[in-house]
């Protein structure tokens, strides 16, 4: 009998979800970057192995004292993983402090079917302090009943993480052929190759306030054609993504043009656009419109 089953990776921003899912399906699939809040939304990953297969989730990091709708619909995204998880996997950074949940986030972590606790970056800490640490994170979260402990820092093997992950999975047929990827299409690593690039080019505010949208992917055989329109919230930050001359617009479209011909392995023509959208994040009719689900 075969097992199948989604996995949830939750926790707070930069604890190294979107890292441990592009290791766990061998791709570069999540945008990482080492800036909070740069996964939005939720991304499925697949990886089959024999007769199990493992529907990974990464997620938005939650934020602890949301500000505006944008952060609420952020939380709301793992809160949903959460609940359809068979499995929740809590990634924890050892180089971040024992993190505050968000009330409903407590709870659903409490309520979770079966919880697993990962531990990342604890390989920046030498062997005696690195047990210490673990140690630290289990005494303070009594609160919840994990299945099991497991340290899956850059250093590490992913086979016992996978091995005990398997072992919760419910027996089921295959929801996807053994050889796919993720069901999402295309577009969206597009669209999150560009936010990616603009998290690396732009700082303070100006990342976090900048969403994009893919406005038109059009396949062709020898060159696909796509435009993209990057919103940002204030009409004193387009002259800062744009550049002087346009200079930063094109460097983030050539970096991001030379990632997504590697990623669809044909050359791209890339056309960006810049447009305002006054306190998108505040605006549940943006919020709508840029693909979140704000209630
Ligand atoms: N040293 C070390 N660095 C790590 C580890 N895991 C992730 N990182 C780094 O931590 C930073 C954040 O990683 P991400 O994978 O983007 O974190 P995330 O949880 O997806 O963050 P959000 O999408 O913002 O919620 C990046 O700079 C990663 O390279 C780890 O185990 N050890
Ligand atoms: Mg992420």
């Amino acid at each position: 009998m075969t097992r199948c089953g989604l996995v949830a990776l939750v926790g707070a921003p930069n604890a190294g979800k979107s890292t441990l899912l592009n290791r766990l399906v061998g791709q570069n699939l999540a945008a990482i970057t080492p800036k909070p809040q740069t996964t939005r939304f939720r991304i499925p990953a697949i990886r089959t192995e024999g007769e199990t297969q493992f529907i990974f989730v990464d997620t938005p990091g939650w934020v602890s004292n949301p500000k505006n709708p944008w952060h609420i619909a952020l939380t709301q995204q793992s809160l949903a993983a959460l609940r359809e998880a068979d499995v929740s996997v809590w990634v924890l950074s050892a180089a971040q402090p024992i993190p505050t949940l968000p009330p409903p986030t407590e709870k659903a972590l409490q309520k979770a079917p079966c919880l697993l606790a990962a531990l990342t970056h604890l390989d920046l800490y030498p062997s005696p302090s690195r047990a210490t640490k673990l140690a630290e994170f289990q005494s303070k979260l009594t609160s919840f009943s994990f299945q099991n402990w497991i340290d899956i820092s850059l250093d590490q093997p992913l086979e016992p993480f996978l091995q005990t992950i398997a072992a919760y999975l419910p027996e089921s047929p295959f929801l996807y052929p053994s050889d796919a990827l993720t069901p999402l299409p295309q577009r969206f690593f597009v669209g999150e190759i560009l936010r990616s690039q603009v998290y690396q080019h732009l700082h303070e505010e100006i990342p976090y306030g900048t969403e994009v949208e893919i406005t038109l992917y059009k396949e062709q055989p020898e060159r696909d054609y796509i435009a993209a329109t990057l919103y940002v919230e204030k009409e004193s930050h387009k002259p800062i993504v744009i550049g002087k001359g346009g200079q930063m617009l094109k460097k983030i479209g050539t970096a991001a043009r030379q990632e997504i011909e590697q990623l669809i392995g044909k050359p791209v023509f890339l056309e960006l656009h810049v447009k305002v959208a006054p306190k998108w994040r505040r605006s549940p009719t943006y919020l709508r419109r840029l693909g979140y689900r704000t209630s």
